[in-house]
This record gives structure tokens, sequence and C-alpha cells, in this order.
């Protein structure tokens, strides 16, 4: 791996996208595990509010969390190790592993940054593992917009609208996708039986451990602790 090469590009585009990262049996092994606790037809658990007003729908799970160590192993990885050290730099930490279970026909994320980009040293790094290929049967492409990280704020508007500029990617079985947390980023819906991805996220030094309890919507900013609206950015 280039790992300055890769970095430099983090940095430029505010996301990267490395094919063929893992292998076919760990993501086999790790989606079998995640359905396993899913079901096909889960419950949510975030308030109807929420659901509807972030116009976001996904289940999460923290599967370290009820002790399935096969996460670990992704955690461990050598090379993902290496990257987020090349990317966050030295002292960066791992927050935690969240699996995302989307319903099929449901409507994905609205445009969002996971954390307030006010301070540009406080930020949240994704690190996306996709168990299956997500493609336009499945629907759930992931929509970025390139050096939104530099850009302050999402823009208040309608929360899915179309800019010029988005990237649409399509990660397929065994791809990672690192995003960082002030880049705009967007979940198409979901056409296919259901869509699972796996974040685990990491954060550089001196970063707090709820650095992404407050979310920055189109239409809001929205607290997951409290299950609040902290503003309303419509009016
Ligand atoms: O599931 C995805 O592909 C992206 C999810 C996302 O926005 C996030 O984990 O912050
Ligand atoms: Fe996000």
């Amino acid at each position: 791996m280039q790992l300055e090469q890769l970095a430099n590009d983090f940095w430029r585009q505010g996301y990267l996208v490395l094919e063929d990262f893992f292998s076919a049996d760990t993501m086999d092994s790790l989606q079998n595990l995640i359905l396993g606790h899913y079901g096909l037809n889960p419950e949510y658990e975030h308030e109807a509010a929420f659901l509807s007003k972030s116009a976001t729908e996904v289940i999460p799970w923290f599967p370290q969390r009820s002790g399935e160590h096969a996460f670990d192993e992704i955690d461990q990885c050598p090379k993902m190790l290496e990257l987020t050290q090349a990317i966050l730099g030295a002292g960066w930490q791992g927050l935690y592993c969240m699996t995302m279970f989307s319903k099929k026909g449901t409507k994905g994320q609205a445009w969002h940054q996971d954390c307030p980009p006010d301070d540009p040293q406080q930020y949240n790094l994704n690190r996306l593992v996709y168990t299956m290929d997500i493609d336009e049967q499945v629907g759930g492409e992931v929509l970025v917009m390139p050096g939104s990280h530099r850009l302050g704020k999402l823009p208040v508007g309608e929360v899915n609208e179309d800019f010029s500029e988005q990237v649409t990617l399509m990660p397929k079985k065994g791809t990672l996708v690192i995003i960082h947390g002030h880049t705009w980023h967007r979940v198409l819906p979901i056409k296919g039986a259901y869509r699972l991805s796996t974040n685990y996220r990491a954060v550089p030094q001196n970063t707090p451990e709820d650095i992404t309890d407050i979310c920055v919507y189109r239409n809001m900013l929205y607290q997951f602790s409290t299950s609040k609206v902290l503003e309303d950015r419509l009016v």
C-alpha cells in the first residue's frame, strides 16, 4: 500500500475507496453473523420522529458490545491500522464498530455530517466495511461531495437535493470506504431485500468519545443521546 499517497488522496477528497481490501471469506462470515442478529424484519430503535425528520432509516447494532469477537479481526487488521495511522497520525483511537441495517423500500440516509464542523480539528473518521455488494439493484449507493470536509456546515436546504459535483460510490463486498465525518454524505434508497454496512469509527488524538452525538442535517442538528432536535435549521 502507498500509505502516503492514500493519506494525501484522503485529505484532498475527504474520502477514500479501496476495493478488495478484505477477503470474501471474512466478509461472508461477518455478513452471516449480522443477518443472524437482525433477522429479515428488525424493529427500529430510533424514535419515529427522528426517522421521519432526518429521512434516515437505519437500524444500528454494536456487535462488540454484545460480545461478538468476530468483529475484532477487522479492528486489528494490520493494513487497516497502518492506513488509519497514516490518515489520523499518532495517538488515534478506535471508537466503536457499528453495523447498520436498512430494509427494502426504505429511504437510506439524507445528506449529513456525522459531527458539527465548527472546529476542523474535531472530527470522526468512518471506516466503512461492506460485507455485500452495493449496486443499482440493491440500491443504497453512497453519495459523497468531494472536498466538502473543508466547506464548513452543510448548507440548509432540501434534504435529498442532488449536487452537481456529488460522486456516487458502489462499494463491493470487501471494499473499505473511509469518509471524514465533516464530508457531506448520503445513502440512496434501498431497493433490494436489505442493505448492510459496518462502520469502524475512529478519532484523532484529543477528540471526545461522544464526538458523533450531534449530527448535522440540512434541516436540523440532532442529538442522539437525548433524542432531541437541537436546532431546527429551516425556521
Ligand atoms: O452506510 C453507509 O454506507 C454510510 C453510513 C454513514 O453515513 C455513517 O456511518 O456515518
Ligand atoms: Fe454518516
